[in-house]
C-alpha cells in the first residue's frame, strides 16, 4: 500500500466540492468475459483515487453533515471465499492501513446507508457508472424518504454527477502520481524501441503487440492503459485498429499506438516507422509534416497556453502541408474554416493523460473558458495523417499511408518535459532502430 495521507487530502477536497451533499464512490464492478471466465479485475479510477483500496465490491461514502465523514464498506474476510479468490484485506485492517473513519462490511450497506443519507440534500454518485448499483440507489433514497418523513432531517431529493468534481480534482498531479506516470512513459519507451527493432516484412502484427506486452510485464507495468493498435499499413487508417492480425508488408509503414498503465497511470504513445527500416520518399514527405506539427505543438506547450490553442497550430501547420501536397486545393483559411482537412486530419490534437488514457478531467472553467495549461498538467500531442487505400481521389503513392506520433507532456512551472522523449522520432534515429537486430537491444 503507498501513502495514504494524500488519499485523506484528496477525499478532504472532494469533501470540500460536496459542500452539504452526500458522495458516494464504488469499487469497479466484476466482469465476467465468457461464462464463468472473468476479466483481469481493474479498479475504478476514481475509487482507487480517493481511497487507495485495490479490491472490489467496496463503497466510500462520504457524509459532509455528519460526525463521522468518512465510510468505507468492504468485503469481510471469509477463509473459504479467500481460499479460492485470494486474501482480503476485511473490516479491521482497512480501518487502520487505509485511514478512514468508519469501515463496515458490504453487507451492511444496504442496512447502513439509509441512515447515513439523511441530513442531506443531494446525492453525488457516478450517475452513468454502474447501472444496477444506480437502481439500488433509488431505491435506499427512496426507502430514507419513507422511514424518515417525518423528522426534521432532511431526506435527499436530488441527484448529481460526482464526476463534475472528480474532474477538476484529478486535473493537477501530485509528486507521487507524476512518480507513476513517468514510470509508465519509461517502460513504454522499451516497449516501443523493440518494437521498432523486431517488426520486419513477413513479420504479424500479433507478434509486434506480444512483444510490447511482454516488455511492459517484465518492466513491472502488470498491464497495457488501453489494447494497442498494431497497425501495418493501410490498417493504419482505421484509428483504432485493434484486431491486430495481419502480416507486416516490405515497403509499409507499421503505426503502432501502445503505453503501459504503471500503478493505474497510464502512458500513451504512437510512433510510426517503416517496416523494412527504409522511409520511402513520399513516406519521409509525410512523416516529415506530422513530425513538424508535433514539435511545433511540443514547443508552445508552455503555462498559460490552450490545448485548444495546441490544436491549432496542428491543424495550421498539416493542412498547409496538404496543400503543399496537392492534396487539398485553395486557400489554408478556407480549408480550416471548412473544415477540409478534416477527412486526412479527423482527430484532436490532445487529451488529458493520468489514470485514464482518456483523463477524465475538465476541459473548460466554470465561466467556459479553455483550461489554462499549469504545472502538474499531463495531456498527450498527437497530430497525425491519414490517406486510405480506398480514396482514389488521393494520387496513388499517398494511398495506403497512415501516420500519427505521439508524445506525453507534463507542464512544469515554466514549461514542460516530454515524459516519452527517448523513443526515436527523427528519420535518422528511426531507421537506425528499426534497422538494430532486436537482441541488441536486451
Ligand atoms: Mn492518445
Amino acid at each position: 500500500m503507498e501513502i495514504t495521507t494524500s488519499y485523506k487530502q484528496r477525499r478532504t477536497d472532494l469533501l470540500t466540492y460536496l459542500k452539504g451533499s452526500i458522495g458516494i464512490l464504488k469499487a469497479a464492478p466484476h466482469m465476467t468475459r465468457s461464462n464463468d471466465t472473468e476479466f483481469q479485475f481493474r479498479q475504478n479510477s476514481n475509487f482507487k483515487y480517493f481511497t487507495g483500496f485495490s479490491e472490489q465490491e467496496s463503497i466510500l461514502v462520504i457524509t459532509p453533515n455528519n460526525n463521522i465523514k468518512f465510510h468505507l464498506f468492504v468485503r469481510p474476510k471469509n477463509e473459504l471465499q479467500e481460499l479460492w479468490t485470494g486474501k482480503r484485506m476485511g473490516v479491521d485492517k482497512a480501518k487502520s492501513i487505509l485511514d478512514i473513519d468508519e469501515v463496515y462490511s458490504i453487507d451492511d450497506f444496504a442496512e447502513k446507508i439509509i441512515d447515513l443519507l439523511p441530513d442531506h440534500d443531494a446525492v453525488y454518485c457516478d450517475l452513468f457508472g454502474d447501472n444496477s448499483f444506480m437502481q439500488d440507489m433509488l431505491g435506499y433514497i427512496k426507502q430514507t424518504q419513507t422511514k424518515y418523513r417525518k423528522s426534521s432531517l432532511i431526506s435527499p431529493y436530488k441527484l448529481g454527477d460526482i464526476k463534475h468534481f472528480t474532474k477538476n480534482l484529478r486535473l493537477t498531479k501530485d509528486t507521487n502520481e507524476i512518480q507513476f506516470m513517468k514510470r509508465a512513459a519509461q517502460v513504454s519507451s522499451k516497449a516501443h524501441i523493440a518494437a521498432m527493432a523486431k517488426a520486419a516484412p513477413n513479420v504479424n502484427e500479433s507478434e509486434v503487440a506480444a512483444l510490447i506486452e511482454y516488455i511492459c510485464k517484465k518492466e513491472g507495468a502488470p498491464s497495457l492503459a488501453y489494447e494497442s493498435i498494431v497497425a501495418g499499413g493501410d490498417n493504419a487508417n482505421t484509428l483504432h485498429y485493434i484486431a491486430n492480425n495481419q502480416k507486416l508488408n516490405d515497403g509499409d509503414l507499421l503505426l503502432i499506438d501502445a503505453g503501459a498503465e504503471f500503478n493505474l497511470y497510464a502512458s500513451d504513445v504512437t510512433r510510426t516507422f517503416p517496416i523494412n527500416g527504409t522511409f520511402s520518399g513520399i513516406q519521409k514527405d509525410v512523416y516529415l509534416l506530422v513530425l513538424d506539427a508535433q514539435k511545433s505543438c511540443i514547443n508552445m506547450s508552455l503555462p498559460g497556453k490552450s490545448l485548444i490553442e495546441i490544436h491549432n497550430e496542428a491543424r495550421k501547420i498539416l493542412t498547409q502541408g496538404l496543400i503543399d501536397l496537392k492534396v487539398l486545393s485553395g486557400s489554408l483559411d478556407e480549408n480550416i474554416t471548412e473544415s477540409h482537412y478534416k477527412k486526412y486530419y479527423p482527430h484532436g490534437t490532445s487529451h488529458w493523460l493520468g489514470m485514464d488514457v482518456h483523463d477524465e478531467c475538465h476541459y473548460h472553467t466554470e465561466k467556459r473558458k479553455d483550461i489554462q495549461l499549469a504545472k502538474g498538467m499531463v495531456f498527450t500531442i498527437e497530430p497525425g495523417l491519414y490517406f486510405p487505400k480506398s480514396d482514389k481521389s488521393i494520387r496513388s503513392e499517398l494511398q495506403g499511408i497512415g501516420i500519427r506520433i505521439e508524445d506525453d507532456i507534463l507542464m512544469t512551472a515554466i514549461g514542460h518535459e516530454n515524459l516519452t522523449s527517448q523513443i526515436p522520432k527523427e528519420i535518422k534515429e528511426v531507421e537506425d532502430v528499426c534497422r538494430r537486430p532486436l537482441q541488441e537491444l536486451q
